[in-house]
């Protein structure tokens, strides 16, 4: 029985009601004093939170007079980059800080500043000296190190403060040093030494990314929990949504195995400033009233929400101690409403049009720093001379570092004309990783080969070919789909922080069964189903991954690329390159490709990834190749797209004669395969069309004495064409084919750079058969839409070489094309 769950009619239908607990609202109630006499906080603890909500407020003001004025205290600095602060939030980051350690990561989005410097001043506090020295000196080779160590005065944590400051402004700067080498920004700055994960400028980034890393946490038994920063307004955001969805599966406390029973150690922290840029979800664009709402409808727990004041930031240290409390116990994950409010515009540029200036004061009079400094005054824990000091001190501290990162002497910016340069080296990671984890991967099958299909392979033809030369019936032969089951699943059996999840993955056996065994074989915490939320599929893949876990997610159809579109393109592809190289991101997604199920389930979109920077894109045809680029996908370190075709996942392994190898071997990405070697015409094929090319050929060389050369593309990115110029060459010819839409498909740019590359060995102009530019029509009718063998004849014949006698099946003349052009199919 694949659940525990039985539906009972008689339960299902019986009459009650649904009852919600009350939900907090701002309940903590201690004074400073209480707080003291409680033992939780020293009176240096608290002047502590002080100094730190100062160093926040010092360093945003500087951005700010640096955008509006181009300079602070007379120094000049253009800085043509954003700068969205948070003016006004500092009690919130500060308390949300005081008691994550570095192993707790914290996630964030486009206001993130404040939470880098909380996040890193709470770690400077708990690191020993030798500790912080060693991330200094060790991160990135000590460039930053480099920079200010010189002007250093006191002790190893004050040489981290100085680092700190410096290394996130040098990063807004856009400058080598920065704690991303430039390459992420204000936006998107982070530094893993301290705990602080990738801030996403994609409103709700984060909002998925963080439940996969708390996923990571979770399986591979980490240390630490995962804060998920953002906005009230990206309450509203599809992957928020599907974020907090898989987040509060059931059967991570129900179908997990004791070992893994347990929520996901994961704080969900609304910092809410009841505004988007300047739409207001209270009121306006969103109807909760109270964000801490949201909570009641994802879990019985109601997600243990409640608001909080930010404006307090013992409240909010308060609150984080109970919720980590809640985490600890198995019960997360937990949602905060944390109230604060920024005082300055969302970006410099911002009129505040949108808000009335009263407002803003009643805000300001309530400003946690003045308040938070009084109280520390009234209640004994320093004199005003103290704080005084200390607000010096600070504006001597974020002074020396704004010389520092605007010198373009001291702190350089990488170029990026040269061959070779940073940004060319850290679009991939190109490493080959045999696991990411220590220790025996744990499976419920020992053995691979007392797995069920493993065993029922052992007597499947591995070529499809009989000694007669002719196809064996596809029953008694390996197919593609046995191909990647049997890398997919070695794999699993070495890397240990290997997990797959997808919808209908488990008992299901995958979508088109090429998981078939493995629900025997693995525990649900290395292989589930999970929500149907293709954003958070691939968002939680992009978390593990990146946390430092391989992933194996899976899109049911390409179609459903895009309900994970910001995913694939912005975050899967990126966070390697806007890392400056810190991150690896060993992320394989599986994508069907569909067929026979019309206009939403039938296309190939590999161009929409081919032209995403930072992917890498396989599309295997073959048994061989699938298992042989699987296995090279799983072994690398990098984010790879790798597309299947329907029609072929039950293909019998046609080229190579030996069969497909039992044991491992990898096909590396980028290298095209001659699959069929001609003289007189080349075709190049991406993915299902290898065999209608076949068919193709075949009739060349039957009726028309014509030779044909087939390349299978097997990879799109990387490419290398030497073997397509090569055949080219010879050839003179050439014509390719693929089931994706013909306009701005990747066949174009192929052509374009066949045409660039080989102009003077061509006869012809390369010559793409794509599909059409329509729907996909139903099944009954899909060969008006996909090319067939008759359709690559025909431009052949039409745009190649005049082949005697051939009759042209559908006009594909010049002229006919310009007609579809001009009308737009
Ligand atoms: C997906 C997406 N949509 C829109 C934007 C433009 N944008 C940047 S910040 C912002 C408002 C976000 O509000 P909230 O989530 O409450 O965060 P806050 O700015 O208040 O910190 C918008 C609309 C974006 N960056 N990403
Ligand atoms: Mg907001």
């Amino acid at each position: 029985m694949p659940k525990s769950v039985m539906i009972v009619p008689e339960h299902v239908r019986s009459r009650s009601y649904i009852e919600f607990s009350p939900i907090p609202v701002n309940q903590y109630n201690c004074t400073i004093e209480e707080e003291l006499a409680s033992g939780r906080f020293t009176k240096d603890d608290l002047i502590r939170v002080q100094r730190d909500m100062m160093i926040i407020r010092g360093f945003e003001l500087m951005l700010d007079a640096v955008k509006k004025t181009g300079k602070y205290h007379e120094i000049e600095y253009n800085h043509r980059g954003p700068a969205h602060l948070s003016i006004g939030q500092e009690a919130t980051a500060v308390g949300e800080m005081y008691l994550l350690g570095v192993d707790d990561h914290i996630y964030g989005s486009h206001r993130s500043h404040g939470e880098i410097l909380a996040k890193g001043l709470s770690a400077i506090h708990k690191l020993s000296d030798a500790a912080l020295l060693s991330i200094m000196k060790n991160y990135f080779g000590g460039k930053a190190w480099g920079v200010i160590e010189k002007d250093v005065k006191g002790t190893a944590k004050d040489a981290a403060i100085d680092f700190l400051i410096y290394g996130a402004l040098a990063e807004i700067f856009a400058k080598d040093y920065g704690f991303n080498r430039g390459l992420g920004g204000s936006m998107h700055a982070f530094f893993p030494p301290f705990g602080v994960m990738p801030n996403n400028a994609i409103v709700g980034g984060s909002g998925d990314i963080s439940v996969g890393a708390a996923l990571f946490k979770h399986v591979n038994k980490k240390p630490g929990i995962v804060v998920c920063n953002i906005g009230d307004a990206s309450a509203g955001c599809g992957p928020v949504w599907e974020g907090l969805c898989f987040a509060t599966m059931d059967q991570f406390k129900e179908l997990w195995d004791d070992a893994h029973r347990g929520g996901l150690p994961l704080i969900v922290n609304f910092i809410n400033n009841f505004y988007g840029m300047g739409g207001q979800p209270v009121g306006e664009t969103m109807g909760f009233k109270v964000l801490a709402r949201l909570g009641a409808g994802l879990s019985p727990d109601q997600m243990h929400a409640e608001r909080i004041d930010g404006f307090n930031p013992l409240a909010v240290v308060d609150a984080m101690r109970r919720k980590r409390e809640i985490i600890m116990k198995g019960n997360g994950p937990v949602l905060l409403d944390t109230v604060t409010y920024r005082f300055s515009g969302h970006s410099p540029s911002d009129a505040s049009s949108y808000r009335d200036k009263t407002e803003v004061e009643a805000w300001q009079k309530v400003d946690p720093l003045y308040v938070f400094g009084q109280n520390l005054v009234s209640a004994g824990v320093c004199g005003q001379g103290v704080l005084d000091a200390m607000q010096k001190q600070v504006d001597e501290m974020i002074m020396k570092a704004y010389k520092q990162a605007i010198d373009m002497q001291i702190s350089p910016r990488s170029t990026y004309k040269e061959t070779g340069c940073l940004i060319e080296k850290v679009m991939y990671s190109n490493e080959r990783i045999e696991k990411f984890g220590e220790g025996k991967p744990e499976a419920l099958l020992p053995t691979i080969a007392e797995n069920p299909r493993v065993k029922s392979l052992a007597g499947k033809a591995r070529y499809g070919i009989g000694a007669d030369g002719k196809p064996l019936p596809k029953s008694k032969c390996y197919m593609l789909r046995d191909g990647l089951f049997e890398a997919v699943i070695d794999r699993f059996y070495e890397d240990p922080t290997l997990v797959a999840y997808g919808e209908e993955n488990r008992d299901w056996g995958g979508a088109f069964a090429v998981y078939r065994g493995m629900t025997e074989a693995l525990p649900y915490h290395r292989l589930f189903n999970s929500p149907i939320s293709e954003g958070a599929i691939v968002g939680t893949a992009v978390g593990y991954a990146l946390s430092g876990g391989r992933v194996l997610a899976e899109l049911m159809y390409c179609d459903f690329m895009g309900r994970s579109g910001d995913e694939i393109f912005n975050q899967m592809s990126k966070w390697q390159s806007m890392s400056g190289g810190l991150l690896k991101m060993p992320l394989v997604l599986r994508v069907s490709v569909g067929s026979k199920y019309g206009a939403q389930h039938s296309q190939d979109w590999t161009a929409l990834v081919a032209h995403i920077p930072g992917l890498k894109v396989a599309f295997p045809a073959t048994p061989y190749d699938a298992k042989g680029l699987m296995y090279s996908a799983l072994l690398g370190s990098d984010p790879v797209i790798f597309f299947e075709s329907q029609r072929l996942y039950d293909m019998p392994e046609m080229f190579h004669k030996e069969g497909v190898p039992a044991g491992r071997y990898e096909i590396p990405f980028g290298e095209p395969d001659v699959k069929k070697v001609g003289k007189d015409v080349t075709i190049l094929t991406v993915g299902a069309t290898l065999y209608r090319a076949l068919d193709a050929a075949k009739e060349l060389e039957e009726k028309y004495g014509i030779s044909a050369e087939i390349i299978d593309a097997r990879s799109i990115v990387p490419f290398n064409y030497e073997k397509v110029l090569e055949s080219v060459k010879k050839t003179r010819k050439i014509v390719l084919a693929s089931d994706a839409c013909e306009r701005g498909s990747v066949l174009q740019t192929m052509a374009a750079k066949i045409t660039q590359f080989s102009f003077d060995e061509l006869d012809a102009p390369p010559v793409v058969v794509g599909a059409r530019n329509w729907i996909t029509p139903a099944d009954e009718v899909e060969d008006a839409f996909f090319p067939f063998a008759s359709d690559i004849l025909d431009a052949i014949h039409t745009h190649v070489i005049p082949l005697k006698g051939y009759r042209v099946a559908r006009d594909c003349s010049s002229g006919e094309l310009l007609r579809r052009s001009a009308w737009g199919v």
